[in-house]
């Protein structure tokens, strides 16, 4: 038996000594490899808090103390320390273990994460709610530097350093966001990190200055009194110190014997106090060490060689986007990318490499990106903005306000739109078309394979004003892809088959679902329509209208939640035009989806051609047709 085995909760890590916890880390690390390895997941992050997540776990006793995760992608070895080992190998699957924080999980899981720079202001509240309960727990927040890019790790400080309650920021600095860590914040933590001797320095100018004979506690004193102008002198900014915060570090994150020493020390002080930890993303795993950006958040891959594994697929919509900017923006100078830390992951690497200075890697700051944009706009630019479903809900008033009710040339890209697996519900991007469509001005279109998404995309920026377009977390349907790119009418919807019996309403992807359906159906004696959408603002009211009339039946499909989404805005426009008659049946989801893989989801939900046949079934559709 191995001594992972042998930790069925945090405290049983008191057991253990200076050995015995390298030994563990060694085998925490070679399960994390194992399992990841499998079923894909974030184990660069994970791989680089090992030793910090022993020390955590041996200083604060979990779960009367409270550790907040920020984002939460790197708690598989607090998850692995905290009675979890024997569900561990089901991390990220269907009906598994949550690759984030999940409260439902454990009592050690405080506070759930996925989206980035919240864990501060979580432990704020922690914090606040023990002062006024009186109780005597701890509370600590673990932010890396990428999410201290985000603002609300700024508001949080600005409150934590204003209550001057008691709690810990352990800033968790690897010099990585995903790719690289971008921004002054980040240059600042260099600069930091470049200048170790910090705490020693004040400690020995303050011990020298009381050996100094007679005078030498009272200049001591005096030095107290300008204790500011003195950090002034010793280090450049000192921020935190600024914001009210005690500062200590920075320290090498993988000695974890000095790392506990640390928290023992923040421990034992007043008020706020920020522990910075220097880590190495992907520590202990050559692969990973080399290539933290890829085994960020990785797919399956060979343990022993760290080789990934690819199947041969056709390209994912976000790489079709990200070529087909690239040429969009070869014949018109005034195209601009912005990305929100995730250059790679919208497909916009190439976009940055070709043209430098026209990206924008604004750091982990959707809110900034999407008004940043509207600023660049009303500069005479062409702004792009590719950022996740899942991470727009956090820019929804920048688009309302800064770039919508102004009428701002911006195209908003909203890669990851739909379900998007094992990552689960924090990621799922299934709000977007509820939230965006009622905006007004916003074109909002969504294509139904990767050629019709070049097209939208050259649409967008022939445009004057904002334009949304939503494309999937998937590769594309392998279509032909064809030249030159052509405007596609605003407003207008596309009927790709002609039937009479019912209308099957698609967008995006769902469109081919039901191509699918449609001939299933036709199997089986009914004759459907079939028309992609395209435009979810404006809707094609007239072509929706006529098919209504004819048909009387309707079915909508979306990748997205039913409340608000595109199915609600077919049965807005039936019920503003007065066609009682027409009966529509809504596939769609409802509530927050679960983790699992993506057709998996789809079949579960009905997104499926079983799903619309059902729903078929439910319009009484089999039963008229036979009778006729
Ligand atoms: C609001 C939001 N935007 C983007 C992301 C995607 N994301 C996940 S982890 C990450 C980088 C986090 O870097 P850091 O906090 O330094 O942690 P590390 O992975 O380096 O340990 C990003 C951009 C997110 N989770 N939330």
């Amino acid at each position: 038996m191995g001594l992972l085995e042998s930790i069925h909760a945090p405290q049983d890590l008191h057991k253990l000594d200076t050995d015995e916890l390298i030994i563990l880390a060694q085998e925490i690390r070679q399960e994390m490899i194992d399992v990841v390895s499998k079923n894909g997941g974030h184990l660069a992050p994970n791989l680089g808090v090992v030793e910090l997540t022993l020390a955590l776990h041996r200083t604060f006793d979990c779960p009367c103390d409270k550790i907040v995760w920020d984002v939460g992608h790197q708690t598989y070895v607090h998850k692995l320390l905290t009675g979890r080992l024997n569900q561990f190998k089901t991390i990220r699957q269907f009906q598994g273990l949550s690759g984030f924080p999940k409260r439902a999980e454990s009592a050690c899981d405080c506070f759930e994460t996925g989206h980035s720079s919240t864990s501060i202001s979580a432990a704020v509240g922690f914090a606040k709610a023990r002062d006024v309960l009186k109780e005597g727990h701890n509370v600590v927040a673990v932010i890396g530097d990428g999410a201290m890019t985000g603002g609300m790790a700024y508001e949080a400080l600005n409150h934590a350093g204003h209550t001057k309650t008691n709690m810990i920021v352990v800033l968790n600095d690897n010099e990585m966001s995903i790719s690289p860590n971008v921004g002054a914040m980040s240059s600042y933590l260099n600069r930091l990190r470049a200048d170790p001797r910090y705490d020693k320095r004040k400690e020995d100018i303050e011990y020298l200055l009381k050996r100094i004979p007679i005078i030498g506690k009272q200049v001591a004193k005096a030095v107290a009194k300008a204790k500011d102008s003195l950090k002034y002198l010793l280090v450049p900014g000192l921020i935190f110190e600024e914001l009210g915060f005690t500062y200590l570090g920075p320290i090498d994150g993988h000695d974890q014997a000095l790392v506990e020493q640390l928290l023992n020390q923040a421990k034992a002080k007043k008020g706020p106090v920020l522990v910075h930890v220097v880590t190495r993303k992907g520590k202990g795993y050559k692969p990973a060490e080399d290539n933290p950006d890829i085994f960020h958040g990785v797919g399956p891959f060979d343990a022993e060689t760290g080789t990934i594994i690819k199947k041969s697929a056709p390209p994912t919509y976000t790489a079709v986007f990200g070529d087909t900017l690239c040429s969009l923006a070869k014949a018109d100078p005034k195209v601009v990318a912005i990305s929100a830390a995730m250059p790679g992951g919208t497909g916009l690497s190439e976009f940055a490499r070709q043209y430098p200075e026209r990206f924008y890697d604004v750091g982990i700051a959707e809110q900034h990106a999407v008004t940043f944009a509207a600023g660049l706009a009303f500069g005479g630019l062409k702004p792009v903005v590719a950022i996740y479903s899942t991470f727009y809900q956090r820019a929804y008033d920048q688009v309302l306000h800064d770039v919508c009710l102004q009428q701002a040339n911006v195209v908003l890209a909203i890669d990851r739109a739909g379900v998007v697996g094992d990552d689960g519900p924090t990621h799922h991007g299934v709000f977007d078309i509820s939230i965006f469509r009622i905006i007004p001005n916003l074109i909002f279109m969504a294509p139904k394979d990767e050629n019709e998404l070049r097209h939208m995309l050259y649409t967008a920026l022939q445009h004057n004003g904002p334009v949304a377009l939503r494309y999937p977390r998937s590769v594309g349907q392998g279509v032909t892809m064809d030249e030159p790119l052509e405007e596609i009418p605003i407003g207008k919807a596309e009927v790709l088959l002609e039937g009479r019996d019912v209308t099957l309403i698609g967008i995006g992807p769902m469109v081919n679902t039901c191509l699918m359906a449609a001939k299933e159906l036709r199997y089986r004696g009914v004759e459907a329509a079939v028309i992609n959408l395209r435009y979810i603002n404006p809707l094609d009211r007239e072509l929706l209208l006529h098919y209504a009339r004819l048909s009387k039946k309707m079915i909508t499909i979306e990748d997205h939640t039913l409340k608000g989404g595109m199915g609600s805005a077919v049965l807005e426009l039936l019920e503003e035009e007065g066609l009682e008659g027409v009966a529509l049946e809504r596939i769609g989801y409802d509530g927050f989806v679960d983790q699992g893989p993506i057709s998996q989801l789809h079949t579960a939900h009905g997104l499926s051609v079983k799903g619309i046949v059902q729903a078929a079934e439910r319009l009484g559709l089999f039963r008229r047709v036979a009778g006729s």
